[in-house]
C-alpha cells in the first residue's frame, strides 16, 4: 500500500466519479475520445453507449472498492453463492437506475445527440444462464447488494453464453452468442490465478507423526483466471463483486518444443483445450447429460472458488475452527456439490486437520437449494468417469458414504433397504454418484424454491433424509425476483405512477409497500391512467412484434403469452392445441357469434435445447399454426399466433408488461417454482396456471378470484399416470378434433407433428395434456368473459399488484441469511 507520507496526494487526486449532467457528458465524451479512440464524427449508437457504460462503470468501481475494502476490515461472515449460471441481462440501464442517476444519464445523451432508449439497446445480453435458475442467481445478487450483505457470486465466464435463436421456415436455428467482444462490464484479474488438477492418481504416505495422508499426483494443470464484475445495490453505495473463472492453459503448457521445430498448430493444442474448458455453458434447462466436460467445468469452478475463499478466510488469521462463523456457501442446485468434496480435502489433506473436525465445518459452512424434482434433471456422475478425473475426490465421497451409512445402520437397523436407497452410490451398472445426495449430507440446510416443492422434496426424493436428520434440516424459500429491474426498469411508467400514488419509491425496497394501492381502486383518473401504460406497453410489443416477425397485431387485442423454455413438462403443447381449439371453433362460427368474440393474440417465445426433439417440433407446430391462422382472412383479428424468436431477459423485458394474461401451466408437482408469474402479476397482467409451483402461493396472497387456475392436482398425478399405463386413457373428445385437424394436413405435413401426437395420444400421455385439456379450455373461456367487462378485469390487476409485496428477492434473502447463512448485513458508513 502507499507510505503514510504520500497518502495525502494519493487522496487529492482520487477518483470521484460524475454526478452532474456536465460531468457525465465530461466523462463519456472522454471515454468516446480516448479509451475508444473515436471523435464526434465517427460516433455512432454502439460508441455512445461505449462511453456511458465506460462513465458508470467508473462510478461503480468506486463504490465497489470500498465496499470490497469495508467487507475487509470488518471481518464478519461473508456469503458465497455458487451457481453455475447467472443470466445477467443487460446492465447499463440497471446501473443507471440503482446508482440513481438515470435522469441525469437522459439528459446528458440528449444533449450529446442520442436518445437513451437507442443506446441502452446497443448492449448484448450477459446470458450466462439458461432460464428460472440462472436469472434467480441474478435476482439474488441484486438482492444481497441493495440489503447491503457481504456477499459474493461464483461462477464461470463462458466464452459462449446461451445460443441465440433464429426461427427459419418455422424451425429453431441455433446461433453461437459470442458477447465478449466488448464487455466494459468484467475487469480481468490476471494476478488472480488459481491452478487446478485433473486426472492423476493418489498416493498415500505416511507422515511424520505416522499418519497416513493422500497424496494427488500427475494429471494435468490448468489456470482459472478470475475476472470481476461489479454488482450495484439499489439505492445504497454498496457494490458487491462477482467472480467469473476462464479457463487458461498453464504457464508451462505452451509448448516450445514443437513450436521450435515448426509444428506451430500441435504447439496450441494444449493451450485449446484448456481454453475449451469455460467455452460454452450447456443450453440444457431441467436436465442433465453427464458429459465429461461439463464434470471438468463443475470441478474447475468450485477448485478454483474453494481456493479463493480460503485464501481470504486464512488472511483473517482465525482458527479453523471458525470457518462456518465467517463463510457460508450457498449452492445453487447440486452443480457445485463438488465444492463440498474440496473442502473436504483442503481441510485434510492440505492442512491436516482430522476428518471428523472437517467434516463437521464443512457440514456447518455449506446449504444446499434444490430446484426440481424430475428425475431427468437430477445429476449423477458415474464412478469410472469420477475416477478417471477426480481420484481423489471419489476416495473422499466413498469415505463420506461409509460413515453416513454406518451411522444410518446404527439409527435404523431395522430397515435393511434403507441402506441402499439412501447410499450415495447408487448400485446400477455403472455405478452413480447421486450428487443431491451427497449435497444433502454435506449442507446443515436443505430448501425447496416454493411451498409444494419444498413439502415434496420431503415426501420423495429426500423422504429418507427426513428420517435420518429429522425435518428441520428442510426447510422452505419460495422464490423472488428483483422489483428493481422486473418493474421499475421494464415497466418505468407503472412504477412512476405507483411511485405519484404511494409518495415515493419506497416499494422498491419494501415491494410490501404495494398493498396501499388497493386504497385508490376507486380513484378513476389513477385507473385511466393505469389503463394507459398497459395498452401504451402493448403498443410498445406490438411493433416489436410488427419489426420482427412482419405481422401485425391489434393491441386492443388481448394479449395471452407464455415465454420461458420449451420443455413438455411446461406444457406450450397444450397451450398451442388450445389455440388451434379455439381457431376450428371460430372456423365454425356465425359471424353474429363471433362478433361477441373478444380478440386474442396468442403468443409464445422461448429456446429448446438443441438436442430436444420434442420441444423443437413444439416451435414447430406453433408457427406452423401461426402461418395458416395468421393468413386466415375469415379470422382476422379475432385470433393471430406469434413466435417472438430469441427470448432473452432484455426481451422479457419488453414482453413482461404487455400481457393481459399469462400462462403458467405446467403438470401440477413439477415446476418447481416458476419465477416469470411473478413478474406478469407484478407488472398487472393475470395469470392462468395449474396448482403448481409459486401459482399457489400468488393465489393464497392476490386472492382465488383474481386468478384462473385449472387442471388435475399434484397429489392425482401419479394415480392418473398409473392408469394411463393400465390402458385407462381418455382422449379428450375437443382435443380429438384438434388433432383430427392437424392429421388432416390443415398445418402443414402432418408427419412432422406424429411424435408429439402420438406422445399424448398412443404412449401415456406422461405429461396429462388429455385429462386436462377440457378444464384448460373452459377456463380459458371464462378468461374471455372475464375480460370483456374491463373496469372489474382492471381491478382485479391493481388488486393482485397491490399483493404482489411477498414476492420481492429481498423478502427471499433476508429469509436466507436468518434461517440459513446466518450473515448479517453491512451497510456503507453514511
Ligand atoms: C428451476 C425450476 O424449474 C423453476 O421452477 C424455478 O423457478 C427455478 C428457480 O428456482 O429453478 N430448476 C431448474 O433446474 N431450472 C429452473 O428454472 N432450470
Amino acid at each position: 500500500s502507499i507510505p503514510e507520507g504520500q497518502r495525502e496526494a494519493w487522496k487529492k487526486h482520487s477518483v470521484r466519479g460524475f454526478t452532474t449532467k456536465d460531468q457525465f457528458e465530461d466523462e463519456t465524451v472522454r471515454h468516446i475520445e480516448t479509451t475508444l479512440a473515436r471523435s464526434l464524427f465517427n460516433c455512432d449508437e454502439l460508441a455512445a453507449y461505449s462511453g456511458a457504460a465506460l462513465a458508470f462503470r467508473d462510478r461503480l468501481v468506486i463504490e465497489w472498492n470500498k465496499t470490497q475494502q469495508r467487507q475487509t476490515f470488518a471481518d464478519q461472515k461473508r456469503v458465497y453463492y455458487l451457481s453455475l449460471e447467472f443470466l445477467m441481462g443487460r446492465a447499463l440501464d440497471n446501473a443507471m437506475l440503482n446508482v440513481g442517476l438515470k435522469d441525469v444519464a437522459r439528459a446528458g445523451l440528449k444533449d450529446l445527440g442520442f436518445r437513451i432508449e437507442d443506446v441502452i439497446s446497443q448492449e448484448h445480453d450477459a446470458a450466462l444462464g439458461n432460464g428460472g435458475l440462472g436469472r434467480l442467481a441474478a435476482c439474488f445478487l441484486d438482492s444481497m447488494a441493495t440489503l447491503n450483505y457481504p456477499a459474493w457470486g461464483y461462477g464461470l465466464r463462458y466464452r459462449y453464453g446461451i445460443f441465440k435463436q433464429e426461427i427459419v421456415d418455422g424451425y429453431q436455428v441455433e446461433i453461437p452468442d459470442y458477447w465478449l467482444d466488448f464487455n466494459p462490464w468484467e475487469f480481468p484479474r490476471h494476478d488472480i490465478t488459481v491452478d487446478i488438477q485433473f486426472y492423476g492418481y493418489v498416493r498415500k504416505e505416511k507422515d511424520d507423526d505416522g499418519k497416513t495422508v493422500a497424496i494427488w499426483e500427475g494429471g494435468e494443470i490448468v489456470d482459472a483466471v478470475a475476472y470481476d464484475v461489479p454488482i450495484p445495490g439499489y439505492g445504497t453505495a454498496t457494490t458487491n463483486n462477482l467472480r467469473l473463472w476462464s479457463s487458461k492453459a498453464s504457464k508451462g503448457e505452451f509448448d516450445f518444443q514443437k513450436f521450435n521445430s515448426g509444428e506451430y498448430e500441435g504447439s496450441v493444442g494444449d493451450q485449446q483445450r484448456a481454453e475449451t474448458i469455460s467455452a460454452v455453458l450447456y443450453p440444457n434447462d431441467n436436465l442433465e447429460r453427464g458429459k465429461e466436460l461439463r464434470l471438468k467445468q463443475q470441478y474447475f469452478w468450485c477448485a478454483a472458488s474453494l481456493f479463493d475463499i480460503v485464501r481470504r478466510f486464512k488472511k483473517t488469521k482465525n482458527p479453523w475452527s471458525k470457518f462456518p462463523d465467517m463463510v457460508a456457501i450457498q449452492l445453487n442446485d447440486t452443480h457445485p456439490t463438488l465444492a463440498i468434496v474440496e473442502m473436504q480435502r483442503i481441510l485434510v489433506d492440505i492442512e491436516g486437520l482430522d476428518w471428523v473436525e472437517a467434516w463437521s465445518i464443512v457440514q456447518g459452512t455449506f446449504s444446499y437449494a434444490n430446484h426440481t424434482v424430475m428425475p431427468e434433471a437430477l445429476e449423477k456422475w458415474s464412478v469410472p468417469l469420477m475416477q478417471n478425473l477426480l481420484p481423489r475426490h471419489l476416495q473422499i465421497i466413498y469415505e463420506v458414504n461409509s460413515q453416513f451409512l454406518q451411522y444410518v445402520e446404527k439409527t435404523f437397523p431395522k430397515d435393511r433397504d434403507m441402506l441402499r436407497r439412501v447410499s450415495i452410490i447408487e448400485e446400477s451398472q455403472p455405478k452413480m454418484v447421486r450428487m443431491a445426495y451427497l449435497a444433502t449430507i454435506g449442507s446443515h440446510k436443505v430448501n425447496g424454491v416454493a411451498e409444494l416443492h419444498s413439502d415434496l422434496i420431503k415426501t420423495t426424493i429426500f423422504k429418507d433424509f427426513v428420517t435420518i436428520y429429522g425435518p428441520d434440516k428442510f426447510t422452505n424459500v419460495t422464490n423472488g425476483i428483483t422489483p428493481r429491474r422486473w418493474l421499475h426498469q421494464a415497466n418505468p411508467r407503472l412504477s412512476e405512477l405507483i411511485a405519484s400514488k404511494l409518495g415515493g419509491y419506497d416499494f422498491l425496497t419494501d415491494l410490501t409497500k404495494l398493498n396501499k394501492l388497493e386504497h385508490f381502486l376507486d380513484d378513476a383518473d389513477f385507473k385511466k391512467e393505469w389503463q394507459e401504460i398497459k395498452y401504451a406497453n402493448k403498443v410498445r410489443l406490438a411493433q416489436h412484434i410488427k419489426d420482427t416477425t412482419g405481422v401485425s397485431v391489434d393491441p386492443k387485442a388481448l394479449f395471452d403469452i407464455q415465454v420461458k423454455r420449451i420443455h413438455e413438462y411446461k406444457r406450450q403443447q397444450l397451450n398451442i392445441l388450445g389455440v388451434i381449439h379455439r381457431y376450428l371453433t371460430i372456423k365454425a362460427m356465425n359471424p353474429e357469434e363471433r362478433k361477441k368474440l373478444a380478440p386474442r393474440v396468442s403468443i409464445f417465445g422461448g429456446k429448446a435445447a438443441p438436442g430436444y426433439w420434442m420441444a423443437k417440433t413444439v416451435i414447430h407446430l406453433v408457427c406452423s399454426v401461426g402461418e395458416v391462422v395468421n393468413n386466415d382472412k375469415d379470422v382476422g383479428d379475432l385470433l393471430k399466433v406469434i413466435y417472438i424468436e430469441d427470448y432473452n431477459v432484455s426481451k422479457a423485458e419488453i414482453i413482461t408488461p404487455a400481457s393481459d394474461i399469462s400462462e403458467h401451466i405446467s403438470t401440477a408437482g413439477t415446476e418447481a417454482s416458476g419465477t416469470s408469474n411473478m413478474k406478469f402479476v407484478l407488472n398487472g397482467g393475470l395469470i392462468i396456471g395449474t396448482c403448481d409451483g409459486a401459482n399457489i402461493e400468488i393465489t393464497r396472497e392476490i386472492g382465488e378470484s383474481n386468478i384462473f387456475l385449472f387442471g388435475n392436482l399434484a397429489e392425482d398425478v401419479e394415480d392418473l399416470r398409473h392408469a394411463h399405463t393400465y390402458g385407462d386413457f381418455h382422449l379428450d373428445p375437443d382435443l380429438n378434433r384438434v388433432f383430427e385437424a392437424i392429421k388432416s394436413g390443415r398445418f402443414g405435413d402432418a408427419g412432422r407433428f406424429s411424435a408429439l401426437c402420438n406422445s399424448i395420444i398412443e404412449h401415456g400421455d406422461y405429461y396429462l395434456v388429455s385429462d386436462d385439456f377440457n378444464s384448460y379450455v373452459k377456463t380459458h373461456e371464462l378468461v374471455d368473459e372475464a375480460y370483456k367487462d374491463q373496469e372489474a378485469w382492471l381491478e382485479k390487476c391493481i388488486t393482485s399488484v397491490a399483493r404482489m409485496g411477498f414476492f420481492s428477492s429481498d423478502r427471499c434473502i433476508q429469509e436466507y441469511a436468518e434461517m440459513i447463512w446466518n450473515v448479517e448485513p453491512l451497510p456503507p458508513k453514511e
